[in-house]
C-alpha cells in the first residue's frame, strides 16, 4: 500500500504552485471568449458549469504500456499492481478533475480483498465505474477458469464452458458491488473464422440465454452493458456483430440490458453518430469506451484522429439530453492501448479531449440548426455545426480544471512532477515480448 505524500500530482498544494503563474492569461482568455459566446447568446458561466460536472472514466488496463498481436514494448515504471494501477488513476483525476472513476477487469483486477482496494482508491480520491468479465482469454493458474474459451464462451456449444463463463460475469458483479460499482460490461470475441464453423442463430441464442442467467443475478439498481465489436479475435463471423445484434439481445435479455458503443468496433467510415441516435432512439443506449481509429480497433487516443467524430457523437447526446430523450444518463469510459506514449499522458490528453467535443456540442445553435434542417438549408445546417467545432473552448476546460482544483496545464504538470521517473525507481521493470493489448 503506498503513502499519498510522494504522489506529488495528487497534492493539492503542488498544482496550485504550478497554476500561480498561469492563472492570469488564462482568467484574460477565458473573458474574451466570454465575450465572444455572449454575442451569440451563450453564457459561458453555465457552459463552465456543465463542463465542470462531466466525467469520463478511465480503464485500468490503460495505466500499463500496451501492445499488438506482434509485441509489446514496456514503458518504464509501469504499474506492477492494480494498486499502482488506482494510482495512476488518481493521478489522471487531479489533474485532469475530470476522472473520477476507474474501470476495472477482472480477473486482470482481482484481489482477496476488494475492501481494501475501495479503502485505497477512496483515499486517492477515485471510485468505480463499470466493472468488464474477461471471457476472451484462457486463465489456466485461475481456478474459476478450468476450460478454455478457444471457440466461445457465453455462446459456446458446451454447456460447461457458458456455465464457467456465466459464474465468471457473477463474480465480477460480486466483485463490483464490494468495490461501489453499478455496471458490468460484457464483451466476448465468440464467433467463428471459416463459413460453416458456427450457426449464426444458434450461438446468439445460446449467447442471450447466458446472458439471461447473468441478469438474473444483478442487483436491482445494476445494468448491464452489452458491447458489439464487427471483428477480432474472430475473423469471419462475430456473435454480437454490431448494434443491431447487440440491440436485439439487450431487448431479449429485458430492462437492465443496454448496449455500449466502443468507437473502435465498426467498419471503417461507419456512421457512429447515427448508431448513437438510433440506440437512443430504442432507449437502449449504455454508454461509449471512447477512443479512436483509422483502420481498425486501432485503441488510439480519442480525439487524436478524427475529433469531429467524437464531437459529432456529442452533438447526438447533447441534442436528446436537451430534448429529454436521454431516458438514463450514458456511461462514459475510455478504453485505449497506449503503444508508444506514457499511458497517463495519453489518458490526460484524451479526457480533455473527450470533455473538449463536449464543450463544443454545449456550443451548437439548435434553434438555428432546426430551422435550416426544415427549411433543408444544408450549407448553413452544416454551417451551424462546424462554427460549435471551431470555437476554442480551451479557456473553459481549463477554468472548469482550475475551479476544481485540478491543473490549468494538466501534461506540463505531470512531466514537471516527475511522477513518472519516481515510478521507475520503484516499481519493478516489466518484461516486454509478445502480443497482447496489455
Ligand atoms: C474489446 C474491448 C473490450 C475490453 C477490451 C480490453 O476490444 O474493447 O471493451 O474488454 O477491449
Ligand atoms: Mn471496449
Amino acid at each position: 500500500m503506498n503513502q499519498i505524500s510522494h504522489i506529488r500530482p495528487v497534492d493539492r498544494d503542488y498544482r496550485a504552485g504550478l497554476n500561480r503563474p498561469l492563472e492570469a492569461e488564462a482568467a484574460r482568455d477565458y473573458e474574451f471568449l466570454g465575450e465572444k459566446l455572449a454575442r451569440r447568446d451563450i453564457d459561458i458561466e453555465q457552459v463552465t458549469a456543465q463542463v465542470a460536472r462531466f466525467s469520463v472514466a478511465v480503464p485500468s488496463w490503460g495505466t500499463g504500456t500496451g501492445g499488438t498481436r506482434f509485441a509489446r514494448f514496456p514503458g518504464d515504471g509501469e504499474p506492477a499492481s492494480v494498486f499502482d494501477r488506482i494510482e495512476d488513476c488518481a493521478v489522471i483525476n487531479s489533474l485532469t478533475g475530470a476522472t473520477p472513476t476507474i474501470s476495472p477487469h477482472f480477473p486482470w483486477d482481482e484481489v482477496p480483498d476488494y475492501a481494501a482496494l475501495r479503502a485505497h482508491a477512496e483515499a486517492l480520491g477515485v471510485g468505480f465505474d463499470a466493472v468488464n468479465s474477461n471471457t476472451f482469454q484462457d486463465h489456466p493458474a485461475h481456478a474459476a477458469h478450468p476450460l478454455s474459451y478457444k471457440f466461445g464462451s457465453l455462446s459456446h456449444t458446451d454447456p460447461a464452458v457458458r456455465a464457467q463463463a456465466i459464474a465468471h460475469n457473477i463474480d465480477c458483479i460480486r466483485a463490483g458491488e464490494a468495490l461501489g460499482s453499478k455496471a458490468l460490461t460484457i464483451w466476448i470475441g465468440d464467433g467463428s473464422n471459416f463459413p460453416g464453423q458456427s450457426h449464426f442463430g444458434q450461438a446468439f441464442e445460446r449467447y442471450i440465454a447466458s446472458v439471461q442467467q447473468v441478469a438474473a443475478s444483478l442487483p436491482p439498481d445494476w445494468t448491464l452493458f452489452l458491447e458489439h465489436k464487427i471483428h477480432e479475435p474472430a475473423f469471419y463471423s462475430t456473435v454480437i456483430q454490431d448494434w443491431g445484434s447487440s440491440l436485439l439481445a439487450a431487448q431479449a435479455v429485458g430492462p437492465q440490458a443496454r448496449c455500449l458503443v466502443d468507437l473502435g468496433h465498426h467498419a471503417p467510415n461507419v456512421n457512429i453518430e447515427m448508431i448513437v441516435a438510433r440506440l437512443i432512439h430504442a432507449g437502449k443506449l449504455a454508454g461509449f469506451h471512447f477512443n479512436d481509429s483509422k483502420y481498425g480497433d486501432d485503441d488510439l487516443d480519442a480525439g487524436a484522429i478524427d475529433p469531429f467524430r467524437l464531437f459529432l457523437v456529442f452533438h447526438e447526446l447533447v441534442d436528446a439530453e436537451r430534448a429529454g430523450r436521454l431516458d438514463v444518463a450514458p456511461a462514459y469510459m475510455i478504453d485505449q492501448s497506449h503503444n508508444v506514449t506514457d499511458p497517463i499522458e495519453s489518458l490526460i490528453s484524451s479526457a480533455i479531449e473527450i470533455q473538449r467535443a463536449y464543450a463544443q456540442a454545449l456550443l451548437v445553435d439548435r434553434m438555428a440548426l432546426s430551422e435550416y434542417q426544415e427549411g433543408n438549408d444544408a450549407m448553413m445546417a452544416n454551417q451551424v455545426l462546424k462554427r460549435a467545432f471551431t470555437t476554442d473552448v480551451a479557456p473553459i476546460l481549463a477554468t472548469a480544471r482550475f475551479r476544481k482544483g485540478a491543473a490549468i496545464e494538466p501534461l506540463a504538470a505531470y512531466r514537471a512532477s516527475g511522477y513518472r521517473q519516481a515510478c521507475a525507481g520503484r516499481r519493478p521493470k516489466r518484461a516486454g515480448g509478445g502480443g497482447g493489448i496489455v
